[in-house]
Parts: C-alpha cells; structure tokens; sequence
C-alpha cells in the first residue's frame, strides 16, 4: 500500500486532483486544513490494516469494532447451533431471551395520570404547609400581643373580616386593658365607614340601583319612591323598570305605582332609558330599578357602564344584603370595581344574624352608605343610613350572637 499527500486550495479541488492521479479506487486516509488550503492522505494499492487502523477516527473505529464483535459473535452463534442439541435439552441455566418490552395501551395517558398525581400531592403539600406556617404566624402572634390577639378573636367573632381585623388592630396601640383597646378599634373601623347623608329623599334627582338578584333593589326603589311621594306628592316621582327579563319584574313596579298614585316606566332595553329619562325631565325624584344580575354576569358591569354614560347623570347605588357572607359581598363589590358608583345600600338587616361581613365590605371597599332596609314594610322600613346608626347595630348584634370562632379560622386569618 502507498501512501500519497495531496494539497489543493480547497476539498473540491484536492478531490479532483486525487480523482484525476489514482482513481475512483483510492482510500483517503485523513483530510485535514492547513495553511493556504487542505492537504489530504490517500492510499492506494493492497490494504494495510494497520495503516487503515491508524488514521481511522476515533467513533468509526469503535464502529468497525463493534461490528466486527458482531460479526464474530454471530459466526460463534452458528457454530455453538450448529453443534448444539435439539431446543428441550438446553441446559436450565441459560436463560431464556427476554421479551420485548410492551408498551401498554395508553402509555402517555398512564403519564399524565401520574402527573396529576404528582400535582395533587405538591398541592395538598403546599396546603399543609401553608397551614402550618400559618398556625406558627398564629400561635407568633399570639404570644407576642395577647391583648392584639383577643381583640383579633373578638372580631371574628362579630363577623368582621380577618384581613380587616388585622389592619385595624395594627392602627391601634393595642395596649392597656382590653376594654380600652376594643374602643380604640371600634374607633378605627369607625374611620372606615362614610355614610351619604339621606341623598334621594333630601334632594330628589336620578338615581339607579343595581346588585345581585334578590336583595330588595325593587323594594328599596318602592321604599324611598313611596317616601318621598308622602312628602312631595306622588306627581313629583317616578319608577322607570329595566328588568325584561325576569317575569312579572315590570308588574311588580306597576301594581306599586298605581297603589300609590306614581308614574312607572318600562323599558326593554337600556337603549330606550334617555329617551325615557327625557320624557321624565319633570320629575323631582326618578329612580330606576335595575335587573338583577349575579357578580360574574358580564352584562352586570356593562350595565353600569350603560348607566354611566346616559345623557341625564345618574347616581347609581350597589344594593347589598346584610344576610350574605363576607366573600360573596366580596365578589360583589369587586365586579363592580372601577365603576361610578355613588354609593351603596344594605338591605335586610333584619334578616342577617350579624352585620361584620357588610360592615367589612364597606370599610373595604370604602363605599359610601346611602341606606339601610331592615324589613319589607313599603315605605316604612328604610331609613338613612349613619355611621352610628351601622355601629350600633353591628354591637348589638354582635353581642347577641358572637359567630363561634375555631382556632382554625384564626390560623387562617394568618395564611400567606
Ligand atoms: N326581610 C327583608 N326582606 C326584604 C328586604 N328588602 C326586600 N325584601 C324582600 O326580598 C324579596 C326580594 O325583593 P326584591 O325587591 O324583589 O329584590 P330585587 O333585588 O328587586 O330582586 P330581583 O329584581 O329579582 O333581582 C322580596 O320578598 C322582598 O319583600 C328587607 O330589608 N328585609
Ligand atoms: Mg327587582
């Protein structure tokens, strides 16, 4: 075998050159760059293994390795069945091939099970987790400021949100006797509460009142119409009904008007109100009853929306229940986030066993109180909502029928 260097400028060339001196029959051993060009190393002539073994790279090396460990291993294999006895006398100890492996059916489904599992376990463990660093934040607090922790326990027990609670506990000194300390927070949640004072009856003008389905927005509507038809004269006020969707909505207004002698509108769409709106320019008090509408209804804040934009402004109220707890009144007055409300108005204080969760949700979201209604006498029972009037009859509930507090919930006040 002979071995020739060839140098061109670039492969192509050192090919053509390699191709044109020895022939397609020609072994290149290696190829390498170098200055001004490549060179290459070909050899022609008998193979030396030796030589071919040399300038071989490494991978293909252990490549023609292998393949030659097969090829030997299959020429033992037909020797060793050549000379082998028939398949029952194979000795015991030579085991058997293995199957191939199956892959069940569903294999990717069989994953994602056990990725869901993996993901229900890290959740129930974040959870427990969760709950401890929160027992521990609890039980920190506790020790830290007794007196804070008691007053903590108190408002839970009147219903008042542990985030709030917390907030105005932190505003407090906290010290000196518990009495002295419960003053001071009843004070601080008192800095939270802004009432308007009597808006509709006092000065007449458009309002609309709006919330979730059921609370008594007809009712509160009939309520302060009614009152102010008692001091005015019923000619100076009228109902506009927007609900056509629910049954019998418009009727319910209708049979109330002609009862006491008050003009009711319907209208079918929210398009029809300014026209509507125009029609009554002559009415001292207008109010306008609003569908109800559950808080993740989109049409709920476009309602509103709607309201705000009518050529006739509008003071638009959220009604909310006394009887609903602190997380729906939550939901409630967030969808209606970032909307002109005027104010808000509480309804069923008779119903509601304590007053913390709406007493929250005001000082919350820091709405203004136009009224309160504690029954479904028409007009009698709606009166002007107060600061006092609300504190009062969140102690005097409170009082009569503390919420039981578990320790649990206290923990929970202190979750991450
Ligand atoms: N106990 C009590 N019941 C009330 C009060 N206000 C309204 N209700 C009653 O609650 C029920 C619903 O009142 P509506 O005025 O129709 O409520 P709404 O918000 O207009 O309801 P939708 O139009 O269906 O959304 C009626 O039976 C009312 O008599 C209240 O302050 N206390
Ligand atoms: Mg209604």
């Amino acid at each position: 075998m002979k071995v020739r260097r060839y140098f061109a400028a670039n492969m192509r060339s050192a090919l053509e050159l390699v191709r044109q001196e020895q022939g397609p029959d020609v072994l290149i051993l290696s190829n390498r760059k170098v200055d001004g060009g490549v060179e290459l190393l070909t050899a022609v002539g008998e193979a030396d293994p030796e030589l071919i073994e040399k300038f071989t790279p490494r991978p293909a090396r252990e490549r023609r390795a292998e393949e030659r460990y097969d090829e030997r291993r299959d020429e033992a294999r037909h020797e060793s069945l050549a000379a082998a006895p028939a398949p029952r006398d194979v000795p015991r100890s030579v085991p058997p091939p293995a199957p191939a492996p199956t892959i069940p059916d569903g294999a990717l489904w069989t994953r994602q099970e056990t990725i869901d599992q993996m993901q229900r376990e890290l959740g129930a463990l974040k959870h427990l987790l969760e709950n401890q660093l929160s027992g521990l934040a609890w039980n920190d607090y506790s020790s830290r400021s007794p007196l804070a922790a008691r007053l903590m326990r108190a408002l839970a027990q009147y219903g008042i949100a542990p985030r709030l609670a917390r907030s105005v506990i932190a505003e407090t000194a906290a010290i000196g006797d518990f009495d002295e300390a419960w003053r001071q927070v009843i004070a601080a949640l008192r800095q939270r509460i802004t009432c308007l004072s009597d808006p509709v009856l006092r000065h007449g003008g458009h309002f609309a009142l709006c919330g979730p389905t059921g609370v008594g927005k007809t009712t509160l509507a009939s309520k302060l119409a009614g009152r102010y038809a008692l001091a005015r004269g019923s000619h100076t006020v009228a109902l506009v009904s927007t609900d056509e969707q629910r049954l019998g909505a418009h009727q319910q207004l209708r049979t109330f008007g002609r009862l006491v002698g008050i003009t009711v509108r319907s209208v079918r769409s929210f398009e029809e109100l300014p026209e509507q709106l125009a029609d009554l320019h002559d009415r001292e008090l207008v109010i306008i009853d609003m569908p109800g509408f559950a808080p993740t209804d989109p049409a709920f804040r476009q309602s509103l929306a709607t309201l705000y934009c009518l050529p006739t402004p509008v003071d638009t109220y959220l009604v909310m229940s006394a009887s609903t707890d602190h997380q729906s009144l939550e939901r409630i007055v967030g969808a209606a986030e970032g909307q002109a409300l005027a104010g808000c108005c509480i309804t069923k204080l008779d119903e509601a066993a304590t007053l913390g969760p709406a007493l929250s949700a005001i000082a919350e979201s820091r709405l203004p109180v136009a009224y309160l209604s504690q029954g479904q006498q028409v007009p009698d029972d709606v009166e002007a909502a107060t600061p006092a009037a609300l504190l009062e009859q969140f102690l005097t509930m409170g009082k009569a029928s503390p919420a039981s507090v578990e320790p649990a919930f206290m923990e929970q006040a202190f979750a991450i």
